[in-house]
């Protein structure tokens, strides 16, 4: 590799590690670092978008400014906006800065930009480079990415089970399969969602509290999807000075009058059948790019099957459950066959303490 490329490599990781920054802060927007480079290619400024509404990380960078940009280049992880939205056009401040050197990673998936950003500063006279670090760039954005191209929010789905498959005995109880370091864990990892959905019998059962123990502020949205309605009235979740909690219930099976019950702080909102999918589209419309999935096993599984899990987390305690009606992590697939079963790829394995971790995603 020749200097020049190595030097162009370092400046779009170290845009993408600004971009990062806003880990668990950008939703609905995507998470976006630049770098600013004068026409010697000294690095003169550098900034990243903290928050959706606040200025993109072009901007950021133009206003930390130290010295005369006029001549020089930019590196950003994601192709500059050419759009009035919350903020200005970030394609018209490149052009007024005198930019002549554009590095984008990838393009934006949003319509109000994909491919135009590129198109206006290539109007303009400004050499675009496009593709440097690609790989880590749609990792970085993939639920920006999924919620724009399908309309729906990137879903993992998580459980914790024993080493023969349980999750909990068959007269319900299931505190504490994995141990606490398994569960600061899952903490850490709620701190990188939007929203964190459960059903109804969960709530129920394990009356959890589902926030990321202030590792994200605001905490995600916490979802409990009813299809009756039939919750307690008292819960955890109905407290919302922890963290705010939406109510979904399907409006074809629920009975309206158990509404009494949810007090006023908590969002409500009606779908009209139980397809997960639909729960999916709505957190995608509210702002959330990516959804945390802690359910148990009926809507586990037909999350699956309506398409809204693209990842997997899995807790595995040395335990050992035994039992025929011990519960399981899934509800029946009623696969009749091994070529249909879910074909999974193993990302990442961790021992947390003496817990496995496994990350894993469909082919
Ligand atoms: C960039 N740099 O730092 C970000 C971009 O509502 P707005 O005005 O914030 O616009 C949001 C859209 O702008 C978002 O969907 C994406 O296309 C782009 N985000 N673009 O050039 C940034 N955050
Ligand atoms: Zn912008």
């Amino acid at each position: 590799m020749i200097d020049s490329d190595k030097r162009d490599l370092k400046w779009m990781k170290r845009a993408i590690f600004l971009a990062s920054l806003g880990k668990g802060r950008t939703s609905p927007n995507p998470m976006v670092g630049a770098v600013i480079l004068d026409k010697y290619g000294n690095l003169i400024s550098e900034g990243f978008h903290c928050k959706s509404g606040m200025p993109h990380a072009e901007a950021m960078a133009f206003k930390n400014l130290k010295k005369d940009a006029s001549g020089g280049s930019i590196y950003v992880n994601l192709e500059p906006c050419c759009h009035q939205g919350k903020t200005p056009p970030c394609v018209d401040q490149i052009i007024s800065f005198g930019i002549k050197k554009v590095y984008i990673s990838i393009e934006d998936p949003d319509k109000r930009v994909s491919g135009k950003g590129i198109k206006l500063l290539k109007d303009a006279g400004i050499k675009v480079h496009q593709g440097l670090c690609e790989r880590e760039s749609l990792e970085l954005n993939k639920s920006f990415i999924h919620r724009n191209i399908t309309g729906s929010a990137f879903g993992v789905l998580k459980w914790a089970m024993s080493l023969d498959g349980r999750v909990g005995l068959k007269n319900g109880k299931s505190k504490w399969l994995t141990n606490k370091y398994s569960r600061s864990l899952v903490h850490s990892y709620r701190s990188s969602f939007d929203a964190i959905v459960i059903g109804g019998n969960t709530l129920r059962k394990d009356n959890p509290l589902l926030t990321s123990r202030g590792l994200r502020q605001p905490e995600p949205l916490r979802v409990v999807f009813t299809k009756t309605l039939d919750l307690p009235k008292k819960s955890n979740l109905w407290d919302c000075n922890l963290a705010r909690t939406l109510v979904v219930y399907d409006a074809s099976k629920a009975n309206k009058n158990y509404l009494k019950r949810i007090p006023e702080c908590v969002e409500i909102e009606e779908i009209p059948s139980d397809n997960p999918k639909l729960i999916s589209n709505l957190l995608a419309k509210k702002g959330c790019n990516n959804v945390f999935w802690e359910c148990g096993p009926k809507l586990a599984t037909s999350a699956i099957k309506a398409g809204c899990i693209q990842e997997l987390m899995t807790f595995i305690a040395p335990k050992i459950l035994g039992g025929v009606c011990s519960m399981n992590p899934f509800a029946d697939f009623e696969f009749t066959d091994m070529n249909d079963v879910l074909n999974l790829k193993s990302s990442e394995i961790n021992l947390i303490g003496d817990d496995i971790f496994v990350k894993s995603d469909f082919y």
